[in-house]
């Protein structure tokens, strides 16, 4: 992998500069990125099979094991890897720009990977049942908050290494200009990013000693607050990198240009501004903050963030009916969306994770961070419903319509099974749907998040469910199959692609 840091070549479709240190950058954490997500997808299957009560396949205790395992490669490792290939590609390729400290970038990745299989392989042998939050007074091994920090100071330097890239890009005007919407996109991601992870080794640090018994005792309200600092922070870096990488599809699909950009850019400032405070709404059921406090926080400030989302999903849109109508797609209102490229995987995932994202995250996301509802979905799973709305339909797969064009355009391979790639997002996107929305539905009838068996079977006190909710259990698990058949195309495509597609000639044009 030792490349001269000043090696590149020129890409014979966007004309940008892609140095050798930065595509091997880009492919280690992408393809990193792609097995983390095939064992989350993994625990999913399992955790789905257990809790849809006509197949209850798991232990109790392998169930909450498997539980704690698959956020944690899903939403921390398939994720986190992935926005940093994202940023290296952000500051580096779009900006024609060699890559700060290739060797420190290394040393970072290897952080990364070695505190993630730390932590996986200590949930797995089990000393670790503390679930994703890991509440205290749950204690996990010593080793297990070891991993989360080694990851966290890994993710950091990779933040460190975009700034760096910025600046040297900067000083040896590499473009001209102002900076790309997207690049601008990523660098708000990377400053929550910064404050995020700060949090992390605040939060995590103390947790650390407490395991090996240098600190006696955590508070566990002000456990829960940091924590969220972190947890919740770290979801606002998913939709900011998820919202980069939709006006990037939008280049990449139709040639969308922004129509006001300047706009599009307050609105990534009013992330980097309000969307943290929206972390308070993991609060709302402890007694720990006034009523007025959480009613001024959650009806108030993190409206801020969400007119941003509202100006990008307008924007969005807007862009590319614009694009659209140039190349003469005028007839009638909807022309333009009806002769959009359909049959190519990035736009499909790009309108089916806007609308995910919006219309099933976003809007319940509002709804339930209220003071006054917060109480009555709190710990059900309409919760779960909500945040597979917005990681699972709106970030993961605004990412996996990505991966199909950073591999012709990055890698140099040409896509195995285009055809299955073209299908995928509507598999996996209808499958979130119905997923997602009947998640919701069990939620709000009063099914709760992470039980093992919602029939109580060994319950003293007797309790069933009406039978809508079992109804909308057994549509979830239906849909939550669906879906992941649909992540396993995309790992199975862009595995095939990256390591036994045909290599494409240094001249050759063709995206795919
Ligand atoms: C598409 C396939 C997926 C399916 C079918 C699925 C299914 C599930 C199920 C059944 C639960 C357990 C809910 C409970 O017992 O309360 C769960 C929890 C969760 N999933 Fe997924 N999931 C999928 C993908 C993902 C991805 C890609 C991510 C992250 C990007 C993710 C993040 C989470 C998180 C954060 C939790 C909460 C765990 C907790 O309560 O601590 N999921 N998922
Ligand atoms: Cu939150």
């Amino acid at each position: 992998m030792a490349a001269n840091a000043l090696e590149f070549r020129t890409c014979p479709i966007t004309g940008k500069k892609v140095y050798a240190t930065t595509q091997n950058l880009i492919w280690i954490n992408a393809v990193t990125s792609v097995v983390f997500l095939l064992v989350g997808g993994l625990a999913a299957l399992l955790v789905l099979l257990t809790r849809w009560p006509a197949v209850h396949l798991l232990s109790a205790d392998l169930f909450y094991r498997i539980l704690t395992l698959h956020p944690i490669a899903a939403l921390v490792a398939w994720i986190i890897f992935f926005e940093v290939a994202g940023l290296y590609f952000g500051c580096s390729v779009l900006l024609n720009s060699r890559i700060a400290a290739p060797k420190v970038a290394w040393l970072a990745y290897f952080l990364m990977l070695i505190g993630a299989a730390i932590v996986a392989v200590q949930i797995l042998i089990g000393n670790a049942d503390v679930m994703f939050t890991s509440y205290i007074p749950l204690q996990a091994s010593p080793l297990y908050y070891l991993g989360v920090i080694l990851f966290a100071v890994g993710a950091l330097t990779a933040c460190g290494i975009f700034f760096g890239t910025l600046a040297i890009a900067k000083a040896e005007k590499t473009y001209e200009g102002s900076l790309p919407l997207v690049t601008f996109g990523l660098s708000a991601a990377a400053i929550i990013a910064v404050f995020t992870l700060a949090s992390g080794a605040i939060i995590y640090i103390p947790t650390f000693l407490w395991s090996i018994g240098i600190i006696k005792n955590i508070d566990p309200a002000m456990y829960r607050l940091i924590f969220w600092a972190f947890g919740h922070s770290s979801q606002q870096i998913n939709v900011t990198a998820m919202v980069s990488v939709w006006y990037l599809l939008a280049v990449l699909t139709v040639g969308a240009k922004p129509v006001n950009e300047k706009i599009c850019r307050s609105a990534f400032v009013l992330y980097i501004l309000f969307i943290n405070m929206a972390s308070e709404h993991h609060l709302l059921t402890d007694p720990t903050l006034s009523p007025a406090h959480k009613i001024a926080n959650t009806s108030y400030f993190i409206y801020m963030a969400a007119l941003a989302s509202m100006i990008h999903a307008l924007a969005i849109p807007m862009t590319v009916e614009v694009a659209q109508r140039k190349k003469g797609y005028t007839k009638g209102a909807f022309e333009w969306l009806t002769k959009a490229p359909w049959g190519e995987p990035g736009f499909p995932a790009l309108i089916l994770s806007l609308l995910i994202f919006g219309f099933i995250g976003g809007i319940t996301g509002i709804v339930n961070g209220t003071e006054q509802l917060s109480i009555k979905s709190h710990n059900t799973w309409a919760m779960t419903g909500h945040f597979h709305g917005t990681v699972v339909g709106g970030t993961t797969l605004a990412f996996m319509g990505l991966t199909y064009y950073v591999i012709p355009l990055i890698f140099r391979r040409e896509l195995i099974g285009k055809k299955l790639a073209t299908l995928q997002p509507y598999i996996y996107g209808i499958g979130l749907i119905i997923f997602t929305l009947s998640m919701i539905a069990s939620g709000t009838l009063g099914v709760p998040r992470r039980h093992w068996d919602i029939t109580f079977a060994d319950s003293i006190i007797p309790f069933s469910f009406d039978p809508t909710a079992i109804l909308f259990v057994t549509l979830t698990a239906l849909g939550g199959l669906l879906a992941i058949i649909g992540g396993a195309i995309f790992v199975g495509v862009a595995v095939l692609s990256v390591f036994f597609g045909r290599k494409m000639a240094p001249s050759e044009a063709k995206l795919l």
